[in-house]
C-alpha cells in the first residue's frame, strides 16, 4: 500500500506544474481540423519561403529531407483545453531553415497551408530551438490527419499555431492575423498566460 502510494505521489510530483491554467491532460491524440484532410503527394510537395519583397526560396521533399532533422519531445496545449504530454516528433528547426535562406527574414511569418488555413507567428517565437517543420510523429511519417507530410510545431504556443499541411511561409514586416486570429483568437497565444482570445 505504501509503495503504491509513493508511486502515485511520485508521478504527480513529476507532472506538477506541467499543465497550463485551464487545461486538462488527455492521453489520446485528438484531431482538430477546420478543413477536410488534404492528400498531398510527396512528389508534388514543396515548402516555399517568401520574403516581404516576394523573393522565394523552395525545397522539394527530397531537398527538405537533406536538411538536418532533430528529435523533439514536448508537451502540446490546444486552446479547447486538452494538453498532451511527452509527444515525440522529428523535424527541421526554424534556425536551420533561416540559416539556409539566401536573404534575411522579416520579423513576422504567416504560415499558409494546403486547404487555405493560415496562422501568424513572430519570428522570435520560432527561433532558438522553439519552432520546427515536423515530418515525423512517434517514429513514423507524420499521419495525414495530424498534418502530414509536414506541419509546423511550435509547442510553447497554443497548438492552433502549429499549422498542419504547411506549404508556404510568408515573411512580413508587421504582424497580420491569420485564420483564427481574425476570428477572435489571440495574436500570440501563450498557454501559460492564457492568451486564448483577444
Ligand atoms: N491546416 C490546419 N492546421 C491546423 C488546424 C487546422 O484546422 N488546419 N487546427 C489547429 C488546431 S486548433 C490544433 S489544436 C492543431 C491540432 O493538431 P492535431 O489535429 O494534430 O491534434 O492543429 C492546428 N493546425
Ligand atoms: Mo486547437
Amino acid at each position: 500500500m505504501a509503495i503504491v502510494n509513493r508511486g502515485f505521489v511520485g508521478r504527480r510530483d513529476r507532472d506538477a506544474g506541467r499543465l497550463p491554467p485551464g487545461q486538462y491532460r488527455t492521453f489520446d491524440f485528438p484531431v482538430l481540423s477546420a478543413e477536410p484532410t488534404p492528400t498531398v503527394g510527396l512528389e508534388k510537395w514543396s515548402l516555399a519561403v517568401q520574403s516581404a519583397q516576394h523573393r522565394i526560396h523552395k525545397w522539394s521533399w527530397s531537398q527538405f529531407q537533406e536538411l538536418p532533422h532533430e528529435e523533439i519531445v514536448t508537451d502540446i496545449h490546444c486552446v479547447t483545453r486538452w494538453s498532451k504530454f511527452e509527444t515525440r516528433w522529428r523535424g527541421v528547426s526554424f534556425d536551420t531553415i533561416l540559416a539556409a535562406l539566401p536573404w534575411p527574414a522579416e520579423p513576422y511569418v504567416m504560415a499558409h497551408c494546403h486547404g487555405g488555413y493560415t496562422t501568424n507567428l513572430a519570428l522570435t517565437d520560432l527561433v532558438g530551438g522553439r519552432g520546427w517543420i515536423a515530418d515525423s510523429y512517434d517514429g513514423e511519417p507524420l499521419p495525414a490527419e495530424h498534418g502530414g507530410p509536414a506541419r509546423l510545431l511550435v509547442p510553447h504556443l497554443y497548438f492552433w499555431k502549429s499549422a498542419k499541411w504547411v506549404c508556404r511561409l510568408r515573411f512580413m514586416s508587421s504582424d497580420t492575423p491569420g485564420f483564427w486570429e481574425s476570428n477572435g483568437y489571440h495574436m500570440h497565444g501563450d498557454p501559460w498566460s492564457e492568451q486564448r482570445y483577444s
